[in-house]
């Protein structure tokens, strides 16, 4: 067998991967949705984790640093990233997103094919997503050291446009993010050391895997580490005290978020394995004993109506959390995805779930019903932003954050 375009002689690993690349090239070629424009500071947990998906795909883009409150018009909702499509479409929410570009280059297999190991793959995206949100927020702007850095970076590249002198800009984006994303969120005295054990316990558990393979899920990026990456890459190993402990404590840690900001499907090549690893355990503890009951009391301060919610989680006791739909419609979609299941994965899947305290919290709630994308638009709906910012006053509100979960929008 040869291949043509220059390169003759047998399918050896080096000819796959040229072949991969000149297929990479043609896409760049013809292909009506590019070059993309990726829509979002540069510093945005969400926006660094598409990046990522997008350099893996080898799929060429233009980074913008657009504040969440300038797309609004455009998307539909005051949230980065966004991603702008050169026949003029845009889409939202880096999930969608994600399973969006898996489904038009299904050769790159973002997504495993697997489906046991897809939904697993899932959960852990949607836990680094949302549940490592919270502890990426802290050591962002609880400490004054990465407070004033990102407040500076962010104000310089993304908020230009409103008319106040710069140190106050940076005054109210720290007191904003205080406000909206930590101890307006439930980190206090009380929970602090919780906040702060989610993020050590990551570190370890992403170490332990990272001993043994390259890639969360073999030797290869797939969705887990595109999941993970966010914080991991934007936040944590950015962030001056979360990053000198991922230094000192796991440079493995630090070593696999430059491996996958640097991964490209032409030149990794690499496999997945073939079933969900033991060592994927810990992480799978952790959704079943803290993520998971947070989605119910989220889900159940959500069905009573409620803006604020306590939770106990692990003994820690978190206070007036912010309800966020956007968290309902996540617990709605991994019940989805669990009911798209074909057989035997369901089983499989469920038996996996009840050996980690995962089964029982995933079906707690009845009808959680978060009224987002009934009609399964997305990543072209303009979905519900986690602050609920998205009602046409977002430039006011992003500067007093006051009554963001209004019930109906
Ligand atoms: N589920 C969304 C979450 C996006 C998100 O929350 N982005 C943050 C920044 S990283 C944001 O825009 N927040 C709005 C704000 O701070 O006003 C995704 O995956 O894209």
């Amino acid at each position: 067998m040869t291949i043509d375009g220059g390169l003759r002689g047998p399918i050896t690993p080096e000819n796959a991967r040229a072949m991969a690349r000149r297929d990479a090239d043609e896409r760049r070629g013809d292909d009506p949705i590019l070059p993309l424009r990726v829509h979002g500071p540069e510093l945005s947990y969400f926006t660094g984790k598409l990046e990522a998906v997008l350099q893996y795909m080898e799929l060429p883009y233009h980074p913008i640093g657009t504040a969440p409150t300038q797309l609004e018009k455009a998307t539909g909702t005051a949230q980065v990233p966004a991603l702008e499509l050169a026949d003029g479409r845009w889409l939202t929410d880096t999930t969608p997103i994600i399973a969006w570009l898996d489904a038009r280059y299904p050769e790159l297999e973002v997504i495993p094919r697997d489906p046991t190991l897809a939904y697993l793959s899932r959960l852990l995206e949607d836990y680094a997503d949302e549940w490592l949100w919270r502890p990426a927020m802290h050591y962002r702007w609880d400490y004054a050291e990465g407070a004033h850095l990102q407040s500076r970076i962010l104000v310089d590249e993304a908020v230009l446009h409103i008319p106040l002198p710069d140190f106050v800009k940076r005054h109210l984006v720290r007191t904003r993010q205080r406000t909206l994303f930590t101890r307006g969120d439930g980190v206090s005295a009380e929970t602090w050391d919780h906040v702060e054990k989610i993020y050590l316990d990551s570190l370890a558990h992403l170490g332990a895997i990272l001993e043994t393979r390259p890639y969360l899920l073999g030797t290869r990026p797939s969705l887990a580490d595109f999941g993970f990456f966010g914080p991991m890459f934007r936040h944590f190993a950015m962030d001056p005290s979360s990053a000198r402990i991922m230094r000192e404590t796991a440079p493995s840690v630090f070593e696999w978020t430059a491996r996958v900001w640097n991964a490209r499907a032409s030149a990794v090549g690499g496999e997945l394995l073939g079933t969900v690893p033991e060592d994927w355990g810990p992480i799978l503890d952790s959704i079943g004993s803290a993520y998971l009951p947070y989605l119910c009391a989220n889900a159940d301060a959500w069905k009573a109506g409620r803006d604020h919610f306590d939770v106990d989680i692990e003994g820690a006791p978190y206070r007036r959390i912010r309800t966020a739909r956007y968290r309902v419609h996540c617990l709605e979609e991994l019940r989805r995805h669990f009911e798209e299941l074909p057989e035997p994965h369901g089983d499989a899947v469920r038996a996996r779930l009840e050996a980690h305290g995962c089964w029982e919290p995933l079906w707690r709630v009845a009808d959680p019903e978060s009224g987002l994308d009934p009609k399964r638009e997305a990543p072209f709906a303009g979905s519900h932003s986690m602050t609920g910012l998205a009602s046409g006053a977002a430039e006011k509100l992003y500067w007093s954050p006051v009554k963001v979960n209004r019930r109906r929008d």
